[in-house]
């Protein structure tokens, strides 16, 4: 698929700390050990409605990442999904009464608009899921030759017993998996299962529903699969990180990681798992189901900078659940107005340090609040005392690491 421009990145004369981050797996914060270029997945849109503000605080923590490795001077590369066939994408064009494919199409390219606004690095392969069918079909094969497998009524479901880490990335007891499995998409009900827990893989063709040949018969992927061949082909075995909500914890990373720890034993499907804490608006986490969205695309179309938005969102850490409050833009244009005057000037007070202190706060868990208090120290220094701040490299300097490491271009 068409990803969107990359934003220039300037190149900073300081070079970052070593990445960590909190593994969900493990429960720790982990070093990250690039070996060759980072190897980033982060798990894409489901595009059948607009790009919300909880959509926009998890691609932009992981784009910290991606600027935090970079200026520790590793090469990255960065893929992600777009779930272009799934029920949520099927039952919201039944209801509007539009083609599947265009609905897709549509609020792929909005958010390819967001991300552009926001100053996201763009991932070098951004795949659709329809156009991976082809990898989708060969990873369940793979299953299906490990043992993995077995049918419902044409339906091919991955039996989570293949995997002798289940449970691992989630690191859930059985209760909570249960307790969560039905409000994410699973069907523990289904006749037939082995395990109430065991996953679709392939469905296969109902009336009305798009449909493709396979060795399994036709019909369409299940969700989790989607991941699991995208990351394989695309990055492979052992990959840095994968990323994500910490609704996709469970069943989808777990199930995700599972499908290629039962095709390839031995071999862990990512090397950290991260997640972001969920936005909420109004008290409810925000979700296209509940409909107490916030619109990043509506919130441009009425004039907000989209630089306001991407610092107001830097303002919470990204573990954090938090709630999104209307001030807090208006908040982030008022700090914006005062950093664009001290960055303007001909002098500001000396840099250098504050500029560690970005790099290293990003490197520590992108830490994002420990990283702007940094800069708002820096921009106090320069307007507390005028007659001291005299380095005219100063300016230059911060703008260059405000960009590249938070991504403001300001
Ligand atoms: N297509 C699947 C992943 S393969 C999917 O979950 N799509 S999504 O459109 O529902 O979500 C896209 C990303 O935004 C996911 O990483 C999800 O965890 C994250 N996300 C969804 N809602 C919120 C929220 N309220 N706050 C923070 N992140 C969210
Ligand atoms: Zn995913």
């Amino acid at each position: 698929m068409r990803t969107w421009p990359a934003p220039p990145m300037p190149g900073l004369p300081i070079t970052g700390p070593s990445v960590r981050v909190f593994d969900t797996a493990t429960r720790t914060v982990v070093t990250t050990e690039p070996e060759g270029p980072a190897r980033l997945y982060v798990c894409g849109i489901t595009p059948y409605d607009a790009t919300h503000l909880g959509h926009a605080a998890t691609y932009v923590a992981f784009d910290l990442l991606h600027r935090a490795w970079r200026n520790a001077g590793h090469d990255v590369v960065y893929v992600q999904n777009v779930t272009d066939v799934d029920d949520p994408l099927l039952e919201r064009a039944d209801r509007d009464g539009i083609d599947w494919q265009e609905l897709a199409e549509r609020e792929t390219e909005l958010f390819r608009q967001d991300m552009t606004a926001l100053r996201v690095l763009p991932p070098d392969h951004y795949v659709g899921v329809v156009e991976a069918i082809p990898l989708v079909v060969a990873e369940i094969e793979l299953l299906e030759a490990a043992g993995a497998t077995y049918r419902v009524d044409g339906d091919v479901y991955y039996s989570v017993a293949a995997d002798t880490a289940f449970g691992g990335v989630s690191q859930m007891l059985r209760d909570e998996m249960e307790h969560l499995f039905p409000q994410r998409g699973g069907d523990p009900d289904r006749e037939g299962k082995k395990d109430p827990l065991d996953a679709l893989l392939w469905r296969a063709e109902r009336p009305g529903e798009p449909a493709w040949p396979s060795p399994f018969g036709r019909g369409r992927p299940g969700w989790h699969i989607e991941c699991s061949a995208i990351a394989m082909n695309h990055l492979g075995p052992g990959f840095d990180v994968q990323g994500g909500g910490s609704d996709l914890i469970f069943p989808h990373h777990e199930m995700s990681a599972g499908h290629t720890q039962a095709t390839r034993p031995g071999c862990a499907f990512a090397r950290a798992y991260v997640h972001t804490g969920m936005v909420a608006y109004d008290g409810e986490k925000m979700s296209k189901s509940l409909g107490n969205l916030v619109f990043v695309s509506r919130l441009r179309e009425s004039g907000v900078d989209p630089m306001a938005i991407r610092l107001a969102l830097l303002g919470g850490h990204y573990r954090d659940d938090r709630e999104w409050t209307d001030d807090q833009v208006a908040d982030a244009g008022d700090t914006l107005a005062q950093w664009r005057g001290v960055l303007g000037g001909l002098t500001a007070a000396p840099a250098t340090e504050a500029a560690a202190q970005v790099l290293a706060a990003l490197a520590d868990d992108l830490d994002a609040p420990g990283a702007l208090r940094a800069v708002q120290a820096w921009v106090d220094a320069t307007l507390a005392d005028p007659d001291a701040a005299t380095d005219p490299t100063a300016p230059a300097l911060m703008r260059d690491v405000l960009d590249a490491a938070l991504g403001l271009a300001l």
